[in-house]
């Protein structure tokens, strides 16, 4: 077996680019991993005979990834009533169990975003500060323009210093046209002109960026929605897509930024970035019991390679996988 078989979910991220990605992703969720093992690295450990302990330490790992509640009392109780069935001999068994468990959780958060059919298809990105949105755009950019897509950015942050500047940095790096208009401007009236000279010049996506805001901020979350109502003025179908960005370290907040995110525009997918900086990786899992939203990407650092599609099957395996 050459090592490239060896990949876990090689087939859907595909060839070499998979690879890489695998790693980035395998090393991303590094600290995660690591806090896992911690707890749960007698199941690791070759075979043995799973006993109340095991199962008492596997809860309270996933408990320490912010798996949450929920969640890992749903995985626990499967577990344990297959091994009380004795379905399950040893640790190895169990671990084996477990990783399905968690796809099969995650499954459902998967799809695929696509911008095809909408000339221009109209992406909004949405989040409170710093949570990586403007990042997200400039890797997306790549991406899709690597997939043949024209791509134009708008710089819809118009508040916080230098935001215009760096998302021109990213259109400078990707060859991306940007449009702008100085900080201060009407942000609403910035993404109006992106999405109508992508009509005008024929491109086929606008990724808008939009300042973070904290979804408790009435007045600014108002401004959103008069975004949404502006860009709705050139295309009823647009903004298609609303991603909501957030930063994995966010743990149970998450819940209520998606919430409030979604009753003003309408979130339609979620971006989940800095899963290499935190050991909670696993709110995931929480977020997956809770939230009925795909989560299109995920972020496992800061260069243009560490944003991909986001695949439970290679998720899950490189958490588990063992060092
Ligand atoms: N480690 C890591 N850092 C990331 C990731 N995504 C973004 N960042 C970093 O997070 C910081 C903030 O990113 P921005 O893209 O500016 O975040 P933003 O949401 O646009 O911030 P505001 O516009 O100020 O609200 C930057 O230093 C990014 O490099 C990720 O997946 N992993
Ligand atoms: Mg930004």
């Amino acid at each position: 077996m050459s090592e490239q078989d060896r990949i876990p979910g090689k087939d859907s991220l595909g060839g070499d680019e998979g690879r890489g990605f695998w790693y980035r992703l395998r090393s991303g969720l590094g600290k995660t991993r690591g806090q896992l093992a911690a707890g749960v690295g007698n199941l690791l450990l070759g075979e043995k005979e799973i006993d109340d302990g095991v199962l008492e330490d596997l809860e309270s790992s996933l408990l320490q990834t912010d798996v949450g509640m929920d969640a890992t009392q749903e995985i626990m109780q499967a577990l344990t009533s297959r091994v009380k069935r004795r379905e399950l001999n040893d640790t190895m068994a169990l671990h084996g169990s477990l990783a399905t468990l968690l796809k099969d959780m995650l499954r459902p958060l998967e799809k695929t975003f696509s911008v095809a059919g909408k000339k221009p298809a109209v992406v909004f990105f949405v989040g409170v500060n710093g949570v990586g949105k403007t990042t997200t755009i400039g890797k997306l950019a790549k991406h899709l323009q690597d997939s043949g897509a024209r791509v134009l950015l708008a710089a819809g942050d118009t508040f916080r210093a230098a935001a215009v500047e760096q998302l021109q940095r990213w259109g400078e790096r990707n060859e991306v046209p940007v449009i702008a208009q100085p900080q201060g401007s009407d942000s609403a009236s910035v993404v109006y002109d992106a999405v109508q000279s992508a009509k005008a010049r024929n491109f086929d996506v606008v990724l808008a960026d939009t300042a973070g805001r904290l979804q408790t901020n009435t007045n600014l979350m108002d401004e959103l929605k008069k975004i949404k109502r502006v860009v709705n003025r050139l295309d009823p179908e647009a903004p298609h897509e609303v991603l909501l960005v957030l930063d994995a370290g966010v743990g149970q907040n998450a819940l209520s930024q998606v919430k409030q995110f979604d009753e003003a525009v309408g979130v339609t997918g979620l971006v989940i970035t800095k899963l290499d900086g935190t050991a909670k990786a696993g709110v995931i899992f929480a977020i997956a019991r809770q939230i009925s939203k795909p989560v299109y990407f995920i972020g496992v650092g800061e260069s243009l390679e560490d944003l991909n599609p986001f695949n439970p099957d290679s998720f899950v395996d490189a958490l588990l996988a063992i060092d």
